[in-house]
């Protein structure tokens, strides 16, 4: 069989401030996506990265004595330091002031000026810096933009133009041909509306010699900083650099990014690459907001939760289930600080890490010596329910991550968590211990919750991976998650038994005490 491979991008940071619960939240759902991949055996590239060429960045620079590349190195320091914490498995970190992304910008753009679709113009209008997006009058509220409450700036420039409305019968026909191009479905009827009501040319650089990338048909004028940033997808492919490479990961499987940049991810981008001749990407999934209590978050707002103390307190694991499990991708989900405690007491610490304590200590407890392999499970009762539950969740779980569903992928493997934990209570294997005439039962027992708890360990890796290694430490299984595999969430307890006899466990989820 040959390997699918898996091509999946986040959205680039803006730099000017540094990550908050919202910006981890995205990069912490195309990572379970992107380990969900490899665990499914496909070859995956994942990549983040940072857009550096805003005007923001260049007066930060400027307000701090720095050079924008000084600025922007010390950023990416810790952009990196942020995503290392919360174990973001990232393949490639692109940054748009490299030169091998200025390479593919310029390349696409000159595809594009030679398709005809560039041209010369004046551009009066609105201008917000924060979203680095042009407006018109009728968007702005007394002047001010409404994501930012900043007055938009307004500017007359000379610039160039990219022909965006030619390409509004292609882009509908597209959509048409592709259902599944941008989800969820709402996300996608709001673009294909605004479509239908017409594309207006756009402008596609700012005048002037500094921070940017030249045009490289007028090196008076920079890139307008969206018209870059989008191409780095292809750059960190090998566009413009490495042909075997662009071909063998492009087009992107791809995109996650926020709803409110899904114009420039859905029509835009589509429209350069057409008008370039490059492959459309296959995917954009456009997903909703993590507010606190209620609130949007933003950086320029300045109500940020800054994911590194969260992680500082609990570890990366706590922060990623929370928001997988409470945010699901198609919808807002809110994060206050007395939920994220609920759901770890309630979740982590009694469901997950009370059943592996439970097992493994009991484990220890009853066969020190090692488990004998007798696994003779019942056809009916609690062995028979356990093993349906745990045949159940693996396929279950499989097809929610590919409908990119991560909350319910977890649901299905909770139920094999929530199951053996009423297994315990339902065969109670502290009484079946006084028995001595008992031990082939209570070995049947054991060897059913460790492979429970092995196969609800495999399944969560995508959500909690630092977790589910010390999961397999406790079970006393070797290998890396680089070798785990789908196929091996088969119940199989002859083949996954603990290598050496078990220890006891140190518990994985400390309760937290309400302070
Ligand atoms: O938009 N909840 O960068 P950015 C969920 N540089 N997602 C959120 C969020 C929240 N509260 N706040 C922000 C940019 N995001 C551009 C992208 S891509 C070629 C260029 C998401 O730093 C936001 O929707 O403002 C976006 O997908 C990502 O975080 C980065 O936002």
């Amino acid at each position: 069989m040959t390997q699918r491979s898996f091509y999946i991008t986040c959205a680039i940071d803006y730099v000017n401030s540094v990550p908050h619960l919202g910006t981890a939240y995205e990069k912490i759902a195309a990572d379970a996506l992107a380990r969900y991949h490899r665990l499914a055996g496909d070859r995956v590239h994942f990549l983040m990265g940072n857009d550096e060429h805003s005007l923001n960045v260049e007066r930060a620079a400027k307000e701090k004595g720095m050079t924008p590349l000084a600025y922007t190195d010390t950023m990416a320091e810790k952009f990196t330091a942020v995503w290392q914490t919360l174990e973001l498995s990232y393949d490639d970190f692109i940054r748009t002031s490299e030169p091998r992304h200025h390479t593919a910008v310029q390349a696409l753009f000159k595809r594009i000026h030679d398709a005809g679709d560039i041209f010369k113009g004046k551009y009066t209008g609105y201008y917000c810096v924060s979203c680095e997006a042009f407006k018109q009058e009728k968007d702005l509220i007394n002047g001010n933009c409404p994501i930012h409450h900043k007055p938009a700036e307004w500017i007359e420039e000379e610039n160039y133009f990219f022909r965006l409305s030619k390409y509004q019968r292609p882009l509908l026909d597209h959509f048409r041909a592709n259902p599944e191009f941008l989800v969820p479905a709402a996300r996608r009827n709001e673009i294909v509306n605004v479509i239908e009501s017409g594309l207006e040319d756009i402008s596609v650089s700012r005048p002037g010699s500094g921070w940017g990338v030249p045009l490289p048909v007028d090196p008076s004028q920079r890139v307008y900083v969206w018209f870059d940033a989008l191409i780095n997808y292809i750059t960190a492919v090998g566009y413009g650099t490495d042909d075997a490479r662009f071909r063998k990961f492009w087009p992107a499987d791809l995109h996650v990014i926020g709803k409110d940049i899904t114009r420039f991810h859905c029509i835009i981008w589509p429209a350069m690459l057409l008008s370039a001749g490059v492959p459309l990407p296959r995917r954009v999934l456009g997903h909703g907001w993590v507010t606190f209590k209620g609130e949007k978050l933003s950086k320029s707002l300045g109500n940020i939760v800054d994911p590194l103390e969260v992680a500082g307190k609990f570890g990366p694991d706590p922060l990623r289930f929370y928001l997988l499990k409470e945010v699901p991708l198609d919808r807002d989900g809110d994060f206050t600080w007395d939920l994220f405690i609920e759901r770890y007491n309630t979740e982590l610490a009694n469901d997950l890490g009370n059943l592996v304590s439970r097992t493994v200590s009991m484990a220890v407890k009853y066969f020190p010596d090692g488990l004998p392999e007798t696994c003779d499970l019942q056809a009916s009762g609690p062995d028979a329910e356990l093993l349906a539950v745990a045949t159940a969740a693996p396929e279950t779980y499989a097809a929610a991550f590919e409908r990119l569903a991560v909350h319910d992928a977890i649901a299905a493997a909770w139920s094999l968590v929530r199951r053996a934990n009423q297994y315990i209570e339902e065969t109670a294997p502290f009484k079946v211990a006084k028995d001595p005439s008992q031990q082939d039962r209570l070995a049947t027992i054991m060897n059913a919750l460790l492979e429970s708890v092995r196969i609800a360990a495999l399944l969560l890796t995508p959500v909690i991976p630092e977790s589910c290694t010390k999961i397999r430490e406790r079970l006393h299984q070797s290998g890396a998650e680089a070798s785990l595999r789908l196929a091996d969430a088969a119940w199989n307890p002859g083949a996954h038994r603990p290598e050496t006899p078990l220890t006891r466990p140190e518990p994985l989820f400390p309760r937290i005490e309400a302070s």
